[in-house]
């Protein structure tokens, strides 16, 4: 039986990936969930398990070096799947030093208690750090990104995630910690917090307040439902090769302006709500304009394939947003 500690856990990705480790491997695993439980963190979206033996839930901080040295200590860890991180970019223009803070110091923390605790005797141990398409800055009009492409992170946020797949990388090549790297694309889904682009769009709609676009809404994103990058990390954490990177992404990209017509055009034929306007504000400083992912690495070596399109995932997602308005009051 393997015991997994994920960190962030209680956010976005972090809660979705335990749901569905727990879905597809019912009790045969043990799941530590560390998070700090800040602005964007709920205990709820998991506290189903809590009576499970198979769950553990513990509030505190990456940045408490004491504390991961006392879990590392108390259990035996196979796998970290590490999410836990500031998330938005929007916030890491005003508060830079805190996503440094948290997205390197952290990770650095999280690494060297992994280390320490697994002292050289790395067979059958996983560290997995949930990087971001965000670190190799931003594309022209054409081409995508490659395990290959030069990271080159253009605002803090990116920067301070950037850090932190260079100290995975750092773990790795310097003490052999089998760390392995994952960069995913946008993601959407569930449980996703109203500061994102996507939930943001449908508050919006729900309230008939004007949807805010940053710039001309001409930026391309590329867009991957949440399950499929966590059926990506099951597979990476699987079968991938330590000291490896991995690009997850989706097939489809899309400027900003077609995911809000998408958005307001199921909200208004399915569920009938009176869409307000677009509101086309100033742009957010240094907005990368284009991403683009390559994931042939993943499908070509592991087997890896997404499953949910665009139009699939953007029906669920309105779907669980509109069954759960409560979720947004948070
Ligand atoms: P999120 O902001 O929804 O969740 C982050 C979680 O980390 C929260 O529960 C928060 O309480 C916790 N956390 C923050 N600081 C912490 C600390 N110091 N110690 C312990 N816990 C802390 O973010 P998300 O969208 O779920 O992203 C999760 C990870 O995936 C991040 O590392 C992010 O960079 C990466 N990622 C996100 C996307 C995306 O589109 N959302 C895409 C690619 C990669
Ligand atoms: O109100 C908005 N209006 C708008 O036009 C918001 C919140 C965003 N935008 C634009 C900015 C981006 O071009 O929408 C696009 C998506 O914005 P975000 O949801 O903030 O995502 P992004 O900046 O692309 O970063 C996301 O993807 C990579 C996640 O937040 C990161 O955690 C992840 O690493």
């Amino acid at each position: 039986m393997k015991t997994y500690l994920i960190t962030g856990g209680a956010g976005f990705i972090g809660s979705n990936y335990i749901h569905y480790l727990m879905e597809k491997y019912k009790g045969d695993i043990r799941i530590i969930n560390l998070d700090a439980l800040t602005y964007c963190g709920r205990r709820e979206n998991v506290s189903c398990y809590e009576d499970s033996g198979a769950y553990e839930f513990i509030k505190g901080d990456i940045c408490e070096e004491v504390l991961l040295e006392r879990i590392f200590r108390e259990n035996t860890i196979d796998y970290v799947v590490h999410f836990a991180a500031h998330s938005h970019v929007d916030r890491s223009i005003g508060s830079p030093r805190e996503f440094a803070l948290v997205n390197v110091c952290g990770t650095l923390n999280l690494l060297d208690a992994a280390r320490k605790a697994w002292e050289d005797d790395y067979k059958q141990k996983r560290f997995l750090y949930i990087s971001t398409d965000e670190v190799y800055g931003e594309l022209p009009a054409t081409g995508k990104f490659t395990e290959t492409t030069p990271l080159s992170p253009r605002n803090p946020y990116s920067a301070s995630k950037a850090g932190g797949d260079h100290m995975a990388r750092a773990y790795y090549e310097t003490y052999g910690l089998p760390v392995l790297v994952t960069r995913c694309s946008n993601n959407y889904g569930p449980y996703q917090y109203k500061e994102k682009f996507i939930p943001n769009c449908i508050l919006n709609c729900q309230l008939t307040k004007p949807v805010p676009i940053y710039g001309d809404g001409l930026n391309v994103r590329n867009w991957l439902y949440v399950t499929d990058h966590l059926s990506a990390i099951d597979t990476v954490l699987q079968g991938g090769k330590p000291g490896e990177v991995y690009n997850i992404g989706a097939a489809e990209d899309y400027t900003n302006l077609e995911v809000v017509k998408r958005i307001m055009d199921i909200l208004s034929q399915d569920y009938h709500l009176v869409v307000p306007p677009l509101i086309f504000v100033e742009d957010r400083k240094g907005h990368d304009r284009r991403y683009s992912m390559d994931s042939s690495k993943l499908q070509r070596e592991l087997g890896w394939k997404q499953k949910v399109s665009f139009e699939e995932g953007i029906r669920k997602t309105l779907h669980w947003y509109m069954k759960n308005k409560s979720f947004m009051l948070m």
